[in-house]
């Protein structure tokens, strides 16, 4: 049966591609609310050829709403949010507000559909970097065990929103003419100092914490120990912004419990792995990359190897587009599965 959705954050990077997935995709939608700030009240927005005007975001916009989809920022979500699960809807989170709370589900649906049941009124969208990083780890954890994981992230500008890619646009602009570059978003908005990202690498992704790692590493740590249901596996990370648009990727390394295997097996279990594309051949140069992955659904998996001292160790090249898998279609896809499921 068709349902009232809300789109709030629906004028922000992440807003626009649900729209367009929930056009793209048939979702079943009666009625489409779309909410924001103040500031983008009043623009105007197609959706399957009707204009819809965008409304400022209240408590009282959630009346008859069904299915809400946050992704306005962890502000709007702490404030708005119980005020939409009070009002009988279903929240789909795509900020960090609550992915850590233990009465809150954090799902990949490829990965652990199943705690979606358990949901009191909100389910978190994990950060994007963690979702596809454990969409390839699912299949080989389940089939071999895994005992560590290592990443270092090459992420992409969207990921600090349509502001930031205005900024890269600008600083190559400005390069390439021999001016000087003009930083005041990157690293991170609201931060002391402000590095150029265009022509450069920020080892910087999100503020500090007390452990000297930022917080999007601390998100990827925690969000995947929690989504893998694996609280003693050891993982680090290291995140850093690389100056291209969209689609993040990841050297990942694993350490895996079975011994013996070779790269053909880890082949074997991507293969078959719902929502993962394995992208391999050195032969034929094939593997992905963020402009080939971009625009995609799919987590790309490619560069499989043998660690060369260590038999148990496999390195991955992880790449999926930020906005999309790391985003819209993820939220998308844990909305279709409480209507499908009838765990609204
Ligand atoms: C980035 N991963 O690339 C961040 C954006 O917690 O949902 C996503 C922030 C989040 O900057």
């Amino acid at each position: 049966n068709p349902v009232n959705v809300a789109v709030v954050g629906a004028t922000g990077a992440v807003g626009e591609k649900i729209i367009k997935l929930l056009e793209n995709k048939d979702f079943p939608v009666k009625e489409l609310k779309l909410l924001s700030s103040q500031r983008s009240a009043g623009k105007k927005v197609f959706f399957n050829n009707q204009e819809l005007t965008v409304e400022e975001a209240k408590p009282e916009s959630f009346d008859h709403i069904d299915v809400a989809l946050f992704s306005a920022g962890g502000s709007v979500s702490k404030k708005l949010a119980p005020e939409a699960v009070k009002r009988g809807a279903v929240v789909v989170d795509n900020t960090s507000a609550y992915r850590m709370a233990e009465d809150v589900p954090l799902v990949v649906p490829e990965v652990n559909e199943s705690d979606i049941q358990s949901h009191n009124g909100i389910i978190a969208n994990p950060n994007c970097s963690t979702i596809q990083m454990v969409a390839a780890l699912k299949p080989i954890q389940e089939a071999f065990g895994l005992s560590r994981v290592i990443v270092s992230t090459y992420q992409a500008v969207s990921g600090a929103g349509n502001q930031a890619n205005e900024e890269l646009s600008n600083q190559t602009k400005q390069y390439l003419n021999n001016e000087e570059m003009t930083s005041e978003l990157l690293p991170v908005k609201g931060d002391e100092k402000h590095y150029p990202i265009a022509f450069n690498a920020l080892p910087q992704i999100d503020v500090f914490q007390d452990n000297g790692y930022t917080f999007e590493e601390m998100k990827m740590i925690n969000e995947s120990k929690k989504i893998l249901h694996a609280q003693d596996l050891a993982i680090a990370a290291t995140c850093v912004r690389l100056p291209f648009f969209t689609s993040h990727a990841e050297s990942v390394y694993v350490d895996v419990e079975q011994d013996g295997l070779t790269v053909e097996d880890i082949w074997d279990v991507l293969k078959g792995a719902e929502g993962v594309t394995l992208q391999d051949d050195p032969g034929t140069q094939t593997y992905p990359t963020p402009l080939s992955a971009s625009n995609q659904e799919d987590v790309f998996v490619g560069r499989v190897r043998q660690d060369l001292d260590h038999d148990k160790g496999f390195h991955l090249w992880v790449v999926s587009d930020n906005l999309i898998k790391g985003a819209a279609w993820n939220t998308i896809q844990i909305a279709e599965r409480l209507i499908t499921n009838k765990w609204l």
